[in-house]
């Protein structure tokens, strides 16, 4: 029993998306936070509740009891005294370590060489700029780790570009919504590599559920050198192989071209994900497909069948079309 409730609370916290397992510094001092308010109030339950359970039991009645009622105290000036000033001072204590923790998360200076990255919500995917990079990508952020003794944090911007979404990474940081026309800001420090996953937090529709976070924390050197892949131009070299360059050409001549980007091609739609390095992402669909040639084929056959209530059409292409685009699109490295 002891150690199965042990391995539960050991589980979670060890899930990926644990807030009590925090992996930068705003979640980590939202964490301390948390704890100290629980410790506190946890304080205050087991006082009052035991004193409670005290007097139910200690002054319970008993058969010998008469049916007069007890001798009364009013008007005790140190009781209401104690019942008023403590009170006040804890709420004064909370009061101040919550200001505390919100200044050093939302006031915290922003240091002149801080990664910048823009985050825009759709339904139902991210969308990433690296405004002064060059970059632009779609449901995997990268960002460098940060070493607590040079920190390097990333400032993210985030806005809509439909209805209300969430940003929440529970290892990272707090939720921050993003609203259309508005710009809302975070940052986040992530210290050590790995990826950090999370989810839409704000219900924005059908396949808010499947609207995924991921965020690769890399080292300084292997974040130089996803920055670099991604500023290259896609130049899939399709000499040899017929089946893509097929696909390329039948990509360039059909709808796809409206909603989606290949940076340096007639392909310049934005309203659904950058595809210029499509193939050097992990998944698709925002999280939950894995980016397999099968995968895609199916995606592109009919992605409401992956993600019903997706805003991306069935395009009813045949099989062959078929394969030639994702013969293409498994190029855009
Ligand atoms: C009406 C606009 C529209 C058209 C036309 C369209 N798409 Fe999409 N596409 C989207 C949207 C929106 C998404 C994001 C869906 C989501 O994840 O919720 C998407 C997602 C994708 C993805 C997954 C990208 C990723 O990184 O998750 C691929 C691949 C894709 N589309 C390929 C195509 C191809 C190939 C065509 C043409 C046959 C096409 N799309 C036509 C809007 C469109
Ligand atoms: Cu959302």
């Amino acid at each position: 029993m002891y150690n199965s409730t042990r391995l539960a609370i050991l589980g979670v916290a060890h899930s990926p998306t644990s807030i009590f397992d925090p992996a930068a510094t705003p979640a980590r001092s939202a964490f301390g936070l948390s704890m100290l308010v629980l410790s506190v109030t946890l304080a205050i339950f087991l006082t009052v509740g035991g004193m409670l359970l005290y007097a139910v039991i200690r002054f319970r009645q008993r058969p010998t009891d008469s049916d007069r009622e007890p001798a009364q105290i009013y008007g005790s000036n140190q009781i209401e005294l104690s019942w008023t000033v403590i009170p006040i001072l804890i709420v004064v204590m909370l009061f101040l370590s919550t200001t505390r923790v919100i200044l050093d998360t939302q006031a915290a200076p922003k240091p002149s060489d801080a990664l910048n990255v823009t985050v825009i919500g759709h339904q139902f995917w991210w969308e990433y700029r690296y405004p002064k990079l060059g970059v632009v990508t779609a449901n995997e952020l990268h960002v460098p780790i940060s070493d607590p003794a040079k920190p390097t944090p990333t400032y993210l911007a985030l806005s809509s570009a439909d209805t209300d979404h969430s940003f929440w990474v529970p290892r990272l940081a707090g939720k921050t919504d993003l609203i259309p026309n508005r710009l809302n800001t975070m940052w986040i420090d992530p210290q050590s590599p790995g990826l950090y996953l999370g989810q839409c937090a704000q219900y924005c529709g059908t396949q808010h559920a499947k609207m995924l976070l991921r965020v690769y924390a890399q080292s300084p050197e292997d974040f130089a050198a996803w920055i670099k892949q991604q500023q290259r131009p896609a130049e899939p070299d399709l000499s040899g192989n017929a089946a893509a360059a097929e696909g390329q050409t039948v990509f360039m001549h059909s709808a796809c071209i409206n909603c989606h980007t290949v940076a340096g091609t007639v392909a310049t739609g934005r309203f659904g994900p950058d595809l210029t390095h499509l193939a050097s992402r992990d998944t698709i669909a925002s999280g939950p497909v894995q980016n397999t040639a099968e995968n895609l084929r199916q995606w592109i056959a009919d992605p409401n069948s992956m993600k019903p209530g997706v805003l991306m059409p069935s395009m009813h292409l045949n099989d062959h079309d078929l394969d030639v685009i994702t013969a293409y699109l498994t190029t855009l490295h």
